[in-house]
């Protein structure tokens, strides 16, 4: 729903908080993590589904999650998956798309077994689902073990030669087991921060999940939500997924917030927020707590708590402006080409009286400008088109910004200028822009960004890519859609083009789409498939006749267990068979940092192997990284959504995929 919401309101749309960040960081990391020995490792692991415990009724569904990796640094070869179920546990179904697909299955007797094929090395948080059904005679309290075994055909390595365990097959097997209770309800409530900063003057947004982790109906349910003092009540949603979703109204008394729910039932759940501001005149390093309650006048088991007690400390409420630019279009004499200035606040507190300013040199002349603005921390996605008031004095072009609250979304200026007719190629264009308020700023060396472009010829052959983010800055379990837009700028069709896209290691690809016009006025949907190569992906796109282009939508899910702050970043290149002299636009990369706290909070047991997240770190340098891209009068076909795998199905009322940033399970497409 979000996702949706999104696309109609941005056409382009380009991730909060994109830096401009050295390559050479993310490639360096990988290396330092490989281990001397070449070989597959590959890895299994069984884990309930989130937001789930592995509880179940007689005659009850259980749902099971299943991570499949290959940790090691060769391929592993003829990879078979092999669960065996207990007595009391019938096979229902399972769901991947790890070969491209669905892998073969076959169901023997108690034993299901999938024939993955080749795993790539490196091969990272793949997830697959598989359900099965309690025998209805089974006694409560019984314990079920299951367990999942992967054996590849080739000889294993030991790709983390310093822990304890030098055995490279100790990790190819995992069991769960699954307590089978009765039929009575159990809440359980947690309460996180999911938007805002919690500073002095700020807003932010309180999430409260709550779970039914047991199987009968719990009756007449009163969510109880006692404010910090020192915060005022701005509003209030509801995500609730509890049979239908439906907006619930709380009553607001005071500090407290209170939802009448009635009846929730067996293995129910949603969410409940609260939007509120902190008062001016907290002070930094005090405690906003907050608790959340949950009753019933259901008898319940009792294992889960139906009270929440959440603590967060005032950060500081300096603000830290940030602004960048990239260039879009052709820059050749005589002709037009876009200038996208973007904006963000990376402090703790809002910036006031925020003024952009862009001095353009001699040789290009200011055309006009579009902007967009996503200014509300609480809801980075909704956008306003053209907000700022512009003034021009001569070469100086000035954008009045007002108030810009850390945790926004995207936030844009394109400037179209035109470069005069008698530059000549290879002069380099110099252009600054600087952004500032009134406050404090945390760090005025981003405050100033400056791009060094060469104008080139219009004869020569161009091809050029442009990579932004489709979506709103992500939390932890969130999903991310790349867009990579691809064009033939120059002066001949292009044969043997060839687009790459390597994905930061720790998000797991979920699905691609694409629209391409290679030969114009024809479109087609979907006409490549991408390969996976060192995990990057790889597009052999063919020939693109002259102002050929296309569009490249790459869907990702971002892992709980990634860190707020995190940024990810992520390098889009095209190359064709003939020899470019503009090679700035052939590169483009996207990064973007991790907003929030992960919804999920998954317990110790359901977290993988959580510290495999590598961050790329940022160079520092903020200098100019020229990209390019596709001007705006070609690319107005309609957007497509990228193709979503295959859900899964199960029976249970509550498979936890309801809303695209509640994700927890990552569907791959791909993995060789
Ligand atoms: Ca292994
Ligand atoms: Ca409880
Ligand atoms: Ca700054
Ligand atoms: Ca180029």
């Amino acid at each position: 729903m979000r996702t949706v919401t999104i696309r109609f309101l941005v056409c382009v749309f380009v991730g909060l908080g994109l830096g401009v960040f050295a390559l050479a960081t993310i490639s360096g990391a990988e290396q330092a993590t490989s281990p001397a020995a070449v070989g597959p490792d590959l890895h299994v692991s069984k884990h309930p589904t989130w937001p789930f415990d592995l509880l179940v009724e007689p005659g009850g569904v259980i749902t099971f999650a299943i991570l499949v990796e290959n940790l090691g640094t060769g391929q592993a070869q003829g990879v078979v998956l092999t669960d065996t179920l207990p007595e009391d546990l019938t096979f229902v179904g399972a769901s991947n798309n790890l070969c491209g697909g669905p892998c073969p299955m076959e169901v023997k007797g108690q034993q299901v077994i999938w024939q993955m094929g080749n795993l790539a090395p490196d091969t990272q948080w793949q997830w697959m689902e598989m359900w099965a059904r309690v025998s209805a005679t089974v006694t409560v309290g019984t314990i079920l073990t299951n367990t999942v075994e992967i054996r590849g055909a080739n000889a294993e390595i030991d790709s983390n030669p310093g822990d304890e365990n030098p055995d490279p097959y100790a990790n190819n097997r995992s069991s769960r087991t699954i307590e089978i209770i009765s039929a009575t309800p159990d809440l359980e409530i947690y309460k996180e921060v999911t938007a805002g900063v919690a500073a002095a003057g700020e807003s932010l947004r309180y999430s409260i999940r709550l779970v039914n982790q047991g199987a009968g109906a719990a009756e007449d349910v009163i969510v109880t939500d006692t404010l910090p003092f020192s915060v005022t009540y701005l509003a209030h949603g509801s995500d609730y997924l509890i049979g239908d979703p439906i907006l619930v109204t709380p009553t607001v008394s005071g500090q407290q917030v209170v939802w009448t729910l009635g009846r929730v039932p067996g293995h129910g759940w949603g969410y409940l927020t609260v939007d509120v501001r902190v008062s001016s005149t907290a002070t930094m390093g005090a405690i906003l707590t907050n608790v959340a309650t949950v009753s019933t006048s259901s008898p319940e088991l009792e294992r889960f708590a139906n009270e929440f007690v959440r603590e967060d400390t005032l950060v500081s409420d300096i603000p830290n402006l940030w602004v960048d630019k990239q260039s879009e279009g052709q820059r050749t004499p005589g002709n037009q080409f876009n200038y996208r200035i973007r904006l963000t606040n990376y402090g703790g507190g809002s910036a006031t009286g925020v003024r952009v300013t862009d001095t353009l040199p001699a040789e290009l002349r200011f055309i006009t400008a579009t902007s967009q603005s996503c200014l509300d921390p609480l809801n980075p996605a909704i956008c306003q088109l053209n907000p700022f008031t512009m003034t021009i004095q001569g070469q100086q072009i000035a954008w009045e910004i007002g108030r810009v609250p850390p945790g926004i979304g995207e936030t844009y200026i394109m400037a179209t200028v035109e470069v005069s007719p008698s530059v000549v190629p290879g002069t380099v264009i110099t252009n600054v822009v600087t952004i500032g308020g009134s406050a404090v700023d945390g760090n005025p060396g981003d405050n100033v960004y400056t791009s060094t472009l060469p104008v080139v010829e219009s004869a020569d052959p161009d091809i050029a890519v442009f990579k932004s983010l489709e979506t709103a800055p992500p939390r932890p379990g969130e999903q991310i859609i790349y867009r990579l837009r691809v064009i033939n700028q120059g002066a001949f069709p292009l044969p043997n083009v060839i687009l790459t896209d390597t994905l930061p290691i720790s998000v797991s690809l979920r699905a691609t789409a694409n629209t391409t016009c290679f030969a114009p006025p024809t479109c087609v949907d979907d006409a490549f498939v991408p390969t996976v190569q060192d995990g990057a992906l790889v597009w052999n796109l063919g020939e693109i006749a002259v102002n050929g282009y296309g569009s490249f939508f790459v869907t990702v899910d971002v892992p709980v267990t990634v860190t707020a702050g995190t940024i990810l970043s992520n390098t889009a290149r095209i190359s064709a068979s003939a020899l470019e002299t503009d090679l700035t636009d052939n590169e483009s990369l996207a990064a973007v940092t991790i907003i929030g706290t992960a919804t999920p909070t998954p317990t110790a047991s359901q977290t993988p192997t959580a510290t495999r997240t590598t961050t790329p770190t940022p160079t520092g340098t903020h200098t100019a990284t020229p990209t390019a891209t596709p001007t705006n009068t070609r690319t107005a076909t309609p957007t497509p959504t990228a193709t979503p795998t295959a859900t899964p199905t199960s029976t249970r009322t509550a498979t936890p995929t309801p809303t695209a940033r509640r994700v927890y399970l990552p569907i791959i497409l791909y993995n060789r």
